[in-house]
């Protein structure tokens, strides 16, 4: 026997332990564990098998560090099949998440039993495969073709009692997994119960697979394996047997597990965990904190203090009057409503977070004893200064102090204080009790202990925390400034925003550049233009007038019904403005541009390699501590398309001499803005890649 599968014998009862911590994931020794343990039990005459996991779960799913690598035998396919086809009662007791290749060696056995709180789910396509151990011709049988589409196209995770319902499980106990479990294998033999094979029911009634293959492409906004896991259901009604039907999943199965998005998928999934593990982290303990400050009720401060209230985090919110903090209230109030209609939260603990966790506030006194304290205030270097003396002068010793700026010079502010070494940045995405990202932004005197205090909130906080260095944008809004800057010169040289914003929702970004502007407030990119103008522009950088055109008009986007595009109250998205394309014109004729046309593809590449240059840079100067830290921001934070596993990802994919040449040529028309960042050069000389870097960082 392996020592990831325990191997005991209670009467007639084989008990098969998994013990594979920290999920139980179905690694090559667990697989052998299994059929050695199934082998054995047939050889000593039990007349039932248990499988069960021991710890914190049964099998969350096959071993996703095994993916690309070359398959070891015996492969979770043909396992599942050799304990479907045993002679004994094969009985699975879940518990925790049954996930994948979990819920599928499940399903291979005559009898599933489930504590009431644990999962069920076949979550594959979101790693960019399908169910490839008979999940998709299984899973029809026992809860018919709908109910299994939805779960197989979605991934999502199923409750016990839900699952129950859908047949998918038999029995719902209370009580310890093994105990359970060998209850239930009892019960069954005493009863004379049958062998009971899925794989030998009868095939499922179809349904019209075209509408939702259709449907489902669609709603995947260019993901692929929803879409063909529904082709994979198809083959379990209409394969001429149970065998052919499972041939005919392995080979979808196969062709997506070569492709590029299940590549950028897992990518993710690896990406998004690794993010929190610093290593100057190590044994660091964050401080406590039982009570947070927001400073500011605006939409940002009111996100902030409705997602700390959310984490169960007492807040005081600090405002400048008395009817500003009723105003906020009122946000946080809209924002919890929110929460409440969508169920994450009770009507009661709605009530008792809007009555006892939060006060408002309108002197700094207030905030003599909270732990911690965010600013969420008007972007302004002064107006931050100011409130950071202030603070400094009210909070307690050891207390951290936040600034939620999303562009600005956070040496700069913690320099206002006498307490630098607890000035940490923590940069919030709008709506911040909605957006799961969080910067992380590390100053030169903060302290590791501030830092881990950082990532403890962001945890509690349920959101993903990045780290990120100080410079103008830090991570992503520096990134962002540049390929925004790249889409603007392409409106100069004769794209429009709307076709520009048509090839990147193609590409699969969740918005266009443009209408994400319309989204954000003109007015903010025109502050920041502004302020740069006002700093100096370098007199190489293209300029453009335009967007600031709208902008004196009064038109700031969707708030105010108009800017790219214009909105019709009640109605979702926009139809463009053709002011805007007058206004484009102007600016091409002042600057004596003759437009040319663009294809989509060229807007998609010059976008991506402007991004990818951008990022490499923010990588080779320690803003990102490595190109996964990239990745995790612009997948998370600006709606980058997940299945292209985040942009450092996609360079690798496409290939970093492709794309350096590209620099390199574009840079013949513009040798400010196409300037190659060092470190791409270093990789492409060193025949390297960008994960080569996420690797060395491990
Ligand atoms: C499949 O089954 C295909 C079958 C067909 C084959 C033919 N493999 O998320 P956490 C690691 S595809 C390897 O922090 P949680 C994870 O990286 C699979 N490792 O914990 C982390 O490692 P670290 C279908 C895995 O409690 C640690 O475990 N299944 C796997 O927040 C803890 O994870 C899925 O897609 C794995 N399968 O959430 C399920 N799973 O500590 C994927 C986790 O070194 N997993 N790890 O960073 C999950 O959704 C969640 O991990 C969870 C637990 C809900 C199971």
């Amino acid at each position: 026997m392996s020592e990831a599968v325990e191997y005991e014998r209670i009467g007639d009862i084989a008990v098969l332990a998994a013990n594979n911590p920290p999920v139980n994931a179905l690694g090559v020794d667990v697989r052998r564990g299994l059929l050695a343990g199934i082998e054995r039990a047939e050889a000593e005459g039990a007349k039932a098998v248990l499988i069960y996991g021991k710890g914190r779960t049964y099998f969350a799913g096959a071993d996703i560090r095994e993916f690309g690598k070359p398959p070891q035998e015996p492969w979770l396919p043909g396992l599942c099949d050799r304990i479907e086809a045993s002679p004994l009662l094969l009985v699975s007791a879940l518990h925790g998440t049954a996930l994948g290749g979990g819920l599928e060696v499940a399903l291979s056995s005559h009898y599933r039993i489930a504590v009431p709180s644990a999962k069920v789910g076949l979550p594959e396509v979101n790693l960019g495969i399908l169910p490839g151990a008979g999940g998709t011709q299984r899973l029809p049988r026992v809860a018919g073709v709908e109910a299994a589409l939805d779960m197989i196209t979605t991934g999502r995770h199923v409750r016990a009692d839900e699952a129950l319902k859908l047949g998918v499980i038999d029995k719902v106990q209370d009580g310890d997994p093994r105990e359970i479990g060998l209850a239930y294998a009892q019960e069954l033999l005493d009863a004379g119960a049958p062998r009971r094979a899925v794989g030998e029911m009868p095939a499922p009634d179809p349904v019209d697979f075209d509408a939702v293959y259709e449907a489902v492409l669609k709603k995947g906004r260019g993901q692929l394996s929803p879409a063909v896991a529904v082709r994979a259901v198809q083959a379990a009604c209409e394969a001429p047997s149970f065998a052919e039907g499972m041939a005919r999943e392995r080979e979808l199965f196969m062709q997506l597990m070569e492709s590029d998005q299940r590549k950028g998928l897992i990518h993710a999934f690896f990406a998004e965990r690794a993010v929190g593990k610093l290593p100057e982290l190590k044994g660091v303990e964050p401080r406590l904190v039982h009570q947070i400050g927001v400073i500011g009720g605006g939409t940002m401060g009111a996100g902030i203090a409705t997602s700390a209230l959310l984490a169960g985090l007492p807040v005081t919110l600090l405002e400048m009057t008395q009817e500003a903090a009723h105003a906020a209230k009122d946000r946080i109030a809209g924002n919890l409503a929110g929460a409440l209609k969508r169920g994450k939260i009770s009507q009661q603990q709605h009530d008792a977070i809007l009555s006892d966790q939060l006060q408002l506030a309108t002197g700094y006194d207030s905030l003599s004893a909270v732990d911690l304290v965010i600013e969420a205030v008007f972007e302004d270097m002064d107006v931050k200064k100011q409130v950071f003396a202030q603070l400094d002068a009210v909070c307690k010793p050891g207390a951290v102090l936040a600034t939620n700026t999303s562009y600005l010079d956070v040496n700069e502010i913690a320099a206002a204080t006498t307490r630098p070494q607890d000035v940490i940045g923590l940069h919030f995405f709008s709506p911040a009790h909605v957006m799961k990202l969080l910067e992380i932004v590390v100053a030169d005197k903060t302290v590791p202990e501030v830092v881990a205090t950082g990532f403890a909130l962001g945890h509690q906080m349920k959101k993903v925390s990045v780290r990120a260095g100080v410079c103008d944008g830090f991570i992503g809004n520096r990134i962002l400034s540049t390929y925004r800057t790249c889409a603007d010169h392409m409106v100069l040289d004769g794209a429009s925003p709307f076709q520009i914003d048509k090839a990147l929702t193609d590409f699969g970004f969740a918005m266009g550049p443009f209408a994400v502007s319309d989204l954000a407030g003109l007015d903010i990119g025109w502050a920041v233009r502004k302020r740069k103008r006002a700093e100096g522009l370098d007199p190489r950088a293209r300029d453009s007038s335009y967007a600031d055109k709208l902008c004196e008009a009064g038109h700031f986007g969707q708030k105010t019904g108009q800017g790219f595009y214009a909105y019709e109250k009640g109605k979702r998205g926009g139809t463009p403005n053709p002011e805007v394309l007058d206004l484009i014109a102007a600016d091409r004729a002042a600057q004596g541009i003759t437009p040319r046309t663009f294809t989509d593809d060229e807007i998609v590449r010059r976008y991506m390699v402007s991004m990818v240059n951008e990022a490499a840079k923010v990588v080779g100067e320690g803003i990102a501590r490595r190109p996964l830290d990239v990745d995790v921001v612009l997948l998370y934070g600006y709606g980058f398309p997940r299945y292209r596993g985040g942009p450092l990802k996609w360079a690798d994919l496409q290939g970093l001499p492709g794309i350096l040449d590209d620099i390199r040529a574009w840079s013949a028309e513009d040798d400010y803005f196409w300037q190659p960042a060092p470190l791409l050069e270093k990789l492409v000389a060193e025949g390297r890649c960008f994960d080569d870097l996420n690797k060395d960082a491990q």
